[in-house]
């Protein structure tokens, strides 16, 4: 290549750390060719960089197998996935990966480290968190705009296949102390994202897309999108924040494409906050929420399933895969429709205060109908008639002498009744956990057009492009 007058850089994301050089020949690096300020060639180099720790700490033993993904993008998307790696055990089960535009919003994250980052910016477009320069690469964000968003993951497609293929490695030792790649078998990924705004809402489809693509269609994904909350005003915009009509035309956005995408999809709806809470960003609790219901559905399925021989009576089980075939419609593959489904999670301690601090003493029964009634009504999407769903599941999560054999059983008959005078296809669990606390976890499924919230949510998006043609591309 020649140049005139301009200026040739090159600019490697490697940092040669110490710890890093003894991997150098896996190390991830990316290398950026500018003419000036243009970029005119990227390419990746080399996998598993976010493993080395973990395999130069264990001395390079043993196979690495995390086979559940959470991917969170954009802001709410990270800080939910932030949210579910607050419980510790969801580290030994699932690899987090956050994709977003803001360093700031990066930078608050408390559990998910750097080495699982990656920015997404116009020019340098995906970039790893422990680049060099990281911070001045990824400022920007998208302005609340998918479509830049979507037009910047297009063209960086390569890179994140090329990322993907890196994190899911699996490394495995071989007899001479090498480490090898081999693909690893991800069966089930989660990808979070909020819908009002741009980075979520444009790179979500293609993160669930790439997924695809590396296993070949094996992994299930399912999306848990944060509806915006809409109310108030419609149409006004300041500085800060898109309009409701904005934020709803940036949700139908998102839901059309990632309805392509994904193989279920889970609403949280921000509505169910108070409109005085969304407006502050106080997302706290509600992000608390999705979490803990995340985990027992993943961790309560997966990590702490009843052995049922130890029990007489024949419990009921259900995985992923059940989960998974409850938020769809058809018969899999490329003939099935996406669903969309509510999620409720109601809890009940089973210590009073005096059985924590005396261990021995006694334990509250539970009572299975209020359980499930509050679980119906803490749904996570705004005005959801849990009686039109048309398909349910329902996991309850419980100390063992919770779930049979003692006069503490949680009478399970009740669960699933709550659940089948709901709708025909029903699939209830059971399984345990160590806490002091029964949870009862539910998903309501139904086809997008049943939803009223987001047939609302697209009269919203239609008077904004009525509005506004601009956005229209
Ligand atoms: N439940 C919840 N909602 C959030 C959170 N953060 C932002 N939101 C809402 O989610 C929607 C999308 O906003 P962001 O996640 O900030 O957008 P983004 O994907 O980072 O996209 P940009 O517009 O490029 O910043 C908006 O309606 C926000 O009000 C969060 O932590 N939890
Ligand atoms: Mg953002």
């Amino acid at each position: 290549m020649s140049c005139t007058n301009a200026t040739l850089t090159a600019y490697c994301s490697n940092s040669f750390g110490a710890e890093t050089t003894r991997f150098l020949s896996n190390e991830i690096s990316i290398l950026f060719i500018y003419i000036n300020s243009d970029i005119v060639h990227k390419c990746v180099f080399s996998p598993t960089r976010h493993k080395q720790k973990h395999i130069y700490n264990t001395g390079y033993s043993n196979a690495y197998l995390m086979p559940y993904f959470f991917v969170g993008a954009g802001q709410a998307g990270s800080s939910i996935v932030d949210e579910i790696f607050a419980h510790k055990n969801m580290g030994q089960i699932a690899t987090p990966l956050v994709f977003n535009s803001t360093i700031r919003d990066l930078q608050k994250l408390q559990n998910i480290s750097r080495d699982n980052w990656y920015g997404v910016a116009e020019g340098p477009g995906l970039v790893p968190g422990t680049t060099d320069g990281f911070e001045e690469q990824v400022t920007g964000g998208f302005g609340r705009n998918p479509v830049r968003a979507d037009e910047v993951m297009a063209d960086n497609r390569d890179i994140l296949d090329g990322t993907l293929r890196d994190e899911l490695s699996e490394r495995t030792k071989e007899g001479d102390g090498e480490t090898t790649t081999a693909e690893a078998n991800i069966p089930f990924a989660f990808v979070f994202c909020g819908l009002g705004g741009g980075t979520g809402c444009g790179i979500t489809p293609h993160i669930i897309e790439a997924i695809d693509d590396y296993t070949d269609g094996a992994c299930k994904t399912i999306a848990v999108c944060v509806l915006p909350n809409t109310q108030g005003p419609v149409g006004q915009t300041d500085d800060e924040t898109a309009s409701p009509s904005r934020q709803a035309w940036n949700a139908r956005y998102g839901l059309n494409r990632i309805e392509d995408e994904a193989d279920g999809i889970i609403l949280v709806d921000n509505q169910r906050l108070s409109y005085h809470e969304a407006a502050e960003g106080q997302f706290t609790d509600l992000n608390e929420y999705v979490a803990a219901s995340m985990v027992d559905l993943v961790s309560g399925t997966v990590l702490e399933r009843i052995d049922r021989s130890e029990y007489d009576v024949d419990l009921p089980i259900i995985d992923i895969q059940d989960i998974v075939t409850s938020l769809s419609f058809g018969l899999g593959g490329e003939q099935s429709e996406t669903g969309y489904a509510s999620m409720g999670r109601s809890v009940q301690m089973t210590q009073s205060l005096s059985g924590y601090l005396l261990p021995l003493v006694g334990g509250k029964t539970v009572d299975a109908s209020a359980l499930a009634h509050l679980s119906d009504l803490k749904q996570t999407v705004e005005d959801v008639d849990t009686q039109e769903a048309r398909k349910a599941i329902g996991l309850l999560r419980a100390p063992s002498k919770y779930v049979a054999g003692t006069a503490y059983q949680v009478d399970t008959s009740k669960l699933r009744s709550f659940l089948t005078t709901r709708c025909d296809e029903v699939n209830l669990g059971v399984t345990l956990t160590k806490r002091n606390l029964v949870s009862f976890t539910t998903l309501f499924t139904y086809r997008r057009e049943d939803l009223d919230r987001l047939a609302e949510i697209e009269s919203l998006a239609a008077e904004y492009e009525q509005e506004s043609e601009a956005v229209v591309s």
